[in-house]
């Protein structure tokens, strides 16, 4: 059986837990908790040498880290990423993009913020404006598409909304994103995500 570890406190863990959920994959989800620093504990790096979470080990004992490696592994041949080659490129696109782009503002902000408790004039205010131009972005593009590649649903999605639907929680009011928080009413609806 495929096994997933994983903190529910990290939306790059919930990315491969609501893919998995949303195709009814059977699983064994392990307790790592990144903030007493379980991800980087000797056992751990062992098995998974990057020492972070998503990790997971598959019903033939391979390994793979990176969540938006392991969505795609676990996805393929689904309908969350597309059959056609140039909607799975788009879709690769936002994903790459989201890593480099969006993760690293707005869930580093919201780590800081919201888990270790920083005051604002604490945290690094380039987390602010490279997060709030992450949402114009996408601002931009959901104006004329309901979905980021493709017109269904993908795994570009599911990597996107994962720090997205808890922005505000980084200090990101989302309601100055009106086209980006319909798309998380409607992502979250389609994945059935709640909480
Ligand atoms: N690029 C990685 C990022 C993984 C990552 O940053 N994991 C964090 C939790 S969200 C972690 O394991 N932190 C604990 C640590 O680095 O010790 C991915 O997409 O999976």
């Amino acid at each position: 059986m495929l096994t997933i570890y994983g903190d529910r406190i990290s939306g790059n863990c919930l990315k491969v837990k609501w893919v998995a959920d949303h195709l009814g994959l059977s699983y064994r989800w392990v307790d790592v908790d990144v903030v007493k620093g379980e991800a980087k504990a000797p056992e751990f790096i062992a098995r998974f040498p990057m020492g972070q979470v998503p990790a997971v080990l598959l019903a033939d004992g391979r390994a793979l880290a990176q969540s938006n490696a392991i969505m795609l592994h676990l996805a393929e041949g689904s309908a969350l990423v597309p059959a056609d080659g140039f909607a799975r490129a788009e879709m690769l696109q936002w994903l790459f993009w989201e890593q480099y782009s969006h993760e690293p503002a707005i869930a580093v902000r919201r780590f800081q913020k919201h888990y270790l408790g920083r005051a604002d004039a604490e945290i690094d205010p380039a987390l602010m404006v490279k997060g709030r131009a992450a949402l114009d972005l996408m601002e931009r593009h959901l104006a004329t598409r309901d979905w980021f590649a493709g017109t269904a649903p993908s795994c570009a999605d599911i990597g996107l909304v994962a720090y997205t639907r808890v922005a505000h929680e980084g200090g990101f009011a989302l309601a100055e994103w009106p086209a980006v928080q319909a798309w998380v009413r409607r992502t979250e609806a389609g994945l059935r995500i709640s909480g």
